[in-house]
C-alpha cells in the first residue's frame, strides 16, 4: 500500500465523522442560511478541531460568505479544505539533527506510543545513514527497557538501559556518554509515562533535561511530545501540561488510524502553536509518516 493510501486509510474513521457529516449536510442544503451555519459549527466541534479553532473557522466561512467567495453550501468543502491546509501550514516541520550526537527526547503520558514511535523513527533515520542509539529513561514501569530493547533488535538500533528503578538522570548521562564515544548522530530518549503523581512525572523531566544540557548544551536539538489522537481534546489538555515543563518542539500524533477524532491536528496547531511533525498510523515499524499538511488535508477530504 502507498503512502497516501495508508494515510487516506488511516483517516476513514475521521473521514466519516468529519468530512462525509459535512458531505451530508451540504447535499441536504440548498442555502448557505443560519441553520446550514449552525450545523456546521456543530460537525467542526464533533470532529474534536477544538472550540477555539471551531469559532476561527466559522468566521473565516461566515467572511467569505459575505463577500461573496462562497455562495452556495457545495462550495464551502472545497473552502475548508484550503483554509484548513493553510492553517496547518508551517515551514519548519523537519527535525533538526544538527549535534553530535543531536538529542531527541521523547514525551508524554503512558501508552500513547513514546516507545513505539522511538522504534520507528530510529529504523527511518537507520536507513538515511545515520547511527542511531536509543537510552531506556523509563526505568519507573517493569519491562520498559526490554520493550525498548526489542524495538532496539527490530530496528538496529543499539540501547543503553540499566535496572528498574534505577535514576533516568543516570541512563540518560550514560546514554550521552556511550553515544559521544561510539560516534552516533543520534540518540533518542525514551522517557516514563506514568509516576506516582504528576509533579513527580515533571521533576523527573526537568532532571533528565538538566543532565542532558549539562553535558550537551545544544542538546537536546527536540523534544517531542507524543499525543494519542483517540484522546481527542484530552490530548490538548495533556499537552498544555508538559509544555509547562519541557520545551517542546513538536508533537508526534499516534494512532490516528482507528480514530474519529483526527480533527484534533488542528487543534494542536492553532490552540498549542505546536507543529505536528510525525504521525503514526498503525502499530508495525513503516506505520508512521512524516507530517505533510497538504497529503494531510488531501487524505481528510477524500473522497472514497
Ligand atoms: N494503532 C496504533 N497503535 C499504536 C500506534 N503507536 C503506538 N501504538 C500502540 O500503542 C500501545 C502503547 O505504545 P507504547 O509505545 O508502549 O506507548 P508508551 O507511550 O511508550 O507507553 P508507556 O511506556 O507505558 O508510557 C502499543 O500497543 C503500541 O503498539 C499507532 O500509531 N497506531
Ligand atoms: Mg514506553
Amino acid at each position: 500500500m502507498g503512502f497516501f493510501e495508508k494515510l487516506k486509510n488511516g483517516l476513514s474513521k475521521t473521514r466519516a465523522n468529519f468530512t462525509s457529516r459535512i458531505e451530508d449536510l451540504v447535499g441536504m442544503s440548498t442555502e448557505l442560511d443560519e441553520d446550514f451555519l449552525e450545523e456546521l459549527e456543530m460537525i467542526l466541534i464533533a470532529g474534536d478541531v477544538g472550540m477555539k479553532t471551531t469559532e476561527k473557522i466559522m468566521q473565516a466561512v461566515r467572511a467569505a460568505a459575505k463577500k461573496r467567495e462562497i455562495k452556495k453550501p457545495d462550495e464551502v468543502l472545497p473552502f475548508l479544505k484550503k483554509y484548513v491546509a493553510e492553517l496547518l501550514h508551517d515551514g519548519s516541520q523537519r527535525m533538526r539533527i544538527s549535534g553530535d550526537p543531536t538529542v531527541i527526547l521523547v514525551v508524554g503520558v503512558n501508552g500513547v506510543g513514546k516507545t513505539t514511535t522511538i522504534g520507528k523513527l530510529g529504523n527511518y533515520y537507520r536507513l538515511l545513514g545515520y547511527k542511531v542509539m536509543f537510552a531506556a529513561g523509563d526505568t519507573f514501569r517493569a519491562a520498559a527497557s526490554e520493550q525498548l530493547k526489542i524495538w532496539g533488535e527490530r530496528a538496529q538500533c543499539e540501547v543503553i538501559a540499566h535496572n528498574e528503578g534505577a535514576d533516568p538522570a543516570a541512563v540518560v548521562f550514560d546514554g550521552i556518554k556511550a553515544a559521544i564515544a561510539r560516534k552516533a548522530k543520534i540518540l533518542f530518549i525514551d522517557t516514563a509515562g506514568r509516576l506516582h503523581n504528576k509533579t513527580n512525572l515533571m521533576k523527573e523531566l526537568d532532571k533528565v533535561h538538566r543532565v542532558i544540557q549539562r553535558e550537551l548544551p545544544d542538546a537536546p536539538q527536540e523534544t517531542l511530545l507524543v499525543l494519542d489522537a483517540t484522546t481527542g481534546q484530552n490530548a490538548i489538555a495533556q499537552a498544555k501540561v508538559f509544555m509547562e515543563t519541557a520545551s517542546v518542539t513538536g508533537v508526534v500524533l499516534t494512532k490516528l488510524d482507528g480514530t474519529a477524532k483526527g480533527g484534533v491536528v488542528v487543534a494542536i496547531k492553532e490552540e498549542l502553536g505546536l507543529n505536528v511533525k510525525w504521525i503514526g498510523v498503525g502499530e508495525g515499524m513503516m506505520d508512521f509518516r512524516p507530517f505533510e499538511p497538504d497529503k494531510f488535508v488531501e487524505a481528510l477530504f477524500a473522497k472514497e
